[in-house]
Order: C-alpha cells, then structure tokens, then sequence
C-alpha cells in the first residue's frame, strides 16, 4: 500500500503555517481538490458514495477503510458521509481541521425556564502519517472556549447531569464542554488489506461507549441544543483517562475501553488526573456505504460526583443513515441508551435526529427524544425520586453564506416543544415553548 500522503490527497505545504488556529485556516487558499492519482486497497474501501475533498484514498485512523468511516473517539459513522473541515498534507502527515463558533440568543419557556447570550464552539487539528509499512499514527486535539460560558453552561430544559458547584446538580441547564475536549493518539497495524488492530489513548478521550458524540454527528451537530439524552448516550465523549483497544475487519469493528467513570468536574479549564476504573467495549457494523450501526456496554464507576455511592450500567444501540445526493446531504440517527443506576432506577432515553443539507446553503435539522428522568425534582416530597417520562421535539433552520473558500457564516434558529405528565405542569408550565436564535461561523 502506497503511504496514504501520496495518494492523491492535496499537498499544501505552506499550509502548515495555518494549522494551529482554524480562524487563520478559514483564511488559506482554498486547495484545489485532486483526483485520486491510485486507489489503494480500492477492493478494501467501498468507493460507492466517496464525495468530499481528499477522502478518496484516505485510509481511516484505525484500518484499512476510507476515511470518512472516522468518527469522534473510536466511533465510526456512515462511509458516505461527507468530509468535514479542511484538508491539508505537510510532509509525511495527512492533517483535518474543522470547528465552529455559534453566538447564541436563548430562551427557554415556562417557570422553569431562563434566557442567555453565550458562545459555544469546537476547534479540532486531527493528523495522521504512516508508520512502516503497515502502521498509522494518529494525533487528535479538540477544544471548546465552552468555558467562557460560566459554570452553570446554559438553560435547557430537561437537561440534567453534572454541576455548576461543586454542590448542586445542574437542573433544566446543559452543562458547558471543557476546554480540552480530547487530546489523543491511535496507532493501528494493517493485518491484511482488510483488518487491522489499533490502540486508541485520550487525556482527555472519548471511550467505545455509545454512538457518535452529538457535536459530530452529522444528523445533530448543527443543531446549537445539547440533546437531553446526552446522559443516556455520550456524555462519556470528555472522559480523563481512555485506553481503547480494538480490532477491525472489513464493515466490522469490536473494541473495548478502560477509562475514568467520573465525568468531569466544575473546573471545565484544567486536566484532570486520569483513572482507569470503569469498563466498555462496543460492536460497530457498517453494512453499507450509507448506513453505520453500533451497539455498546459500558460499567461506569461513580459518574456524578454529586452522588458518588451510585455506579451506572449503560446498554446503547444505535443507526445512522446517510444519503449523500447531487450536492447535498441527508443524515439520520436514531439512538436507544438503558442507564441502569446502581443503586437506582434504570432509565431509558430516544432519539431520532435528521439533518438535510442544501447546496452547502440550506440546512434543516429535527430531533425528537424521550426520557425517563429522576433527577427533575430532586428533594420534592411530590415527585422527587419518581421517574418522569419526558419528550421534547426541536426543528431548526440555519442559512449560511459563503465568507472565505472554507468559512461559512450562517444565520439560524430552532423551536422546541415538549410533553410530560401533568403532575409536572406546576414547576414546567402547562405548554412552554423554548428555542435558540443563532448566528455562527462554521469551518
Ligand atoms: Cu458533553
């Protein structure tokens, strides 16, 4: 197999210069988007749905698969997804980057609601070269001016875990992301044209549990709302300490993790020391281009810090479908996550998410979710301690225009609705409606 920098991806050597800040990213010149010159292990990758600049003869991070297959941590996402961020090569490495900032205007119905003007982003360097004949090595950092936010992150309703303080959960507020979102390396070794093993280490990382972190996946991301099944799904995606191991053969991957069952603390700035005290591992099958499923157990040792005597069990399953035509693209998920809280409840959450792209224009996203929640009332004498079954709906649209060849700049909002019991009507109101308006610029 050629080394997958000479193959056909764009060489932009004085790009390095722009690689450490993707404001100074948006600025370079917009590489011209080569051809494949060979289509190494071609058998190997399903070339069906290749769109997206440089991904035609990419391998992925941990085998011998195309590399849009790359998802958040370990995870993996449908082949025919389309690149993200911007591509570029300096010497032997092969290096992506993508981010976003979104100014947020929110407001967030009934009693139990609250307005706020916060930013929320994401930048990410992701590199990787080849290592011998048969290695690949890999380097990820993804930051978050999250932070910036406040402790308390931003209102949403229904969205619960973590906390603010130290000593009260965050309630009807999602929590802000660190500043270190992952700082993480993989090294694979090609077994045949078709398997591979890979290690996978993250300060902070994402562990094989779940689906694909909401921020990347393509059916949710450009949707400014955390979903409230983030506790049910992914929330592990900051995890300080992550060791992941794992096999891949073909459409298949089988992985297992060794990470920090504590999400992290009310200090979104520092690096927290690593531990090694909870268990996953996860079965990943992509049967086609378009289609990518997983289903993952994990044991979390004393996740909240708030009840640190509660460990939680979590099953996940999950699809995502995505269908690239003419110059658009079309992705959906639909996720289940079982917590199983020992001692405590055991709490389903859904979600079904769809995002359609438009000629890079027009983007409409939905989400619809569902959750049993015992962390709504904590200390009621009515409803604390009951499982209160939620759902909420959200529809968006963003219009973006083009600044630069890479920067987008985008105008957007969403509306959400929700239902529940109506024992809840006395603290949520009988029918409030929330939403975000939101102008971003996107890489
Ligand atoms: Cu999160």
């Amino acid at each position: 197999m050629m080394p997958a920098a000479e193959a056909g991806f764009f060489h932009v050597g004085k790009t390095v210069s722009c690689a450490a800040l993707f404001l100074l990213l948006a600025a370079c010149p917009k590489p011209a988007v080569a051809q494949a010159t060979s289509a190494p292990d071609a058998d190997a990758m399903n070339m069906a749905h290749m769109n997206g600049a440089g991904g035609a003869a990419m391998q992925g991070a941990l085998g011998p698969y195309a590399m849009t297959r790359d998802a958040s941590g370990t995870s993996w996402q449908p082949d025919s997804s389309p690149a993200q961020g911007v591509s570029f090569a300096a010497g032997d490495w092969d290096l992506m980057a993508e981010g976003y900032i979104n100014g947020i205007y929110d407001v967030q119905g009934g009693p139990r609601g609250a307005n706020k003007t916060f930013s929320q982003s994401m930048g990410m360097l992701m590199g990787q070269r080849p290592v011998g004949e048969r290695g690949t090595w890999g380097l990820r950092a993804m930051m978050s001016l999250d932070p910036l936010m406040g402790a308390n992150g931003y209102p949403l309703l229904f969205a619960t875990g973590e906390t603010a303080n130290g000593s009260t959960p965050l309630v009807d507020r999602q929590h802000p992301h660190d500043l270190f979102m992952e700082l993480a390396t993989t090294y694979s070794y090609r077994l045949t044209d078709k398997s591979s093993v890979f290690v996978y280490g993250g300060l902070p990382g994402e562990p094989a549990l779940g689906p694909t972190t909401f921020m990347h996946r393509l059916s949710g991301m450009d949707n400014p709302e955390a979903p409230i099944t983030h506790h049910w799904l992914d929330s592990t995606h900051i995890t300080y300490g992550v060791l992941t191991g794992g096999y891949v053969h073909g459409q298949w991957k089988i992985e297992a993790s060794a990470f920090n069952g504590r999400e992290p603390d009310q200090y979104r700035s520092d690096i927290e020391s690593p531990k090694l005290d909870s268990y996953s591992a996860r079965l990943t099958y992509n049967p086609t281009a378009d289609w990518s499923l997983q289903t993952s157990w994990g044991s979390l040792h004393s996740p909240e810090q708030l009840t640190p005597g509660v460990n939680e069990h979590r099953v996940t399953a999950s699809g995502t479908y995505n269908l690239p035509f003419d110059d658009n693209n079309w992705a959906t998920t639909f996720a289940w996550g079982r917590k199983m809280n020992d001692p405590g409840h055991t709490l389903d959450g859904f979600l079904l998410e769809s995002e359609v792209v438009l000629h890079d224009k027009h983007t409409f996203f939905a989400r619809a979710e569902r959750a049993g929640e015992d962390e709504l009332f904590d200390g009621s004498p009515t409803l604390g301690g009951q499982v209160l079954t939620v759902s909420k709906i959200s529809v968006g649209y963003i219009r973006d225009f083009h600044v630069t060849g890479h920067l987008k700049f985008g105008v957007g909002g969403v509306v959400d609705r929700y239902a529940y019991p109506a024992s809840m009507d006395g603290a949520y109101g009988a029918n409030p409606t929330s939403g975000m308006m939101f102008v971003r610029l996107k890489l």
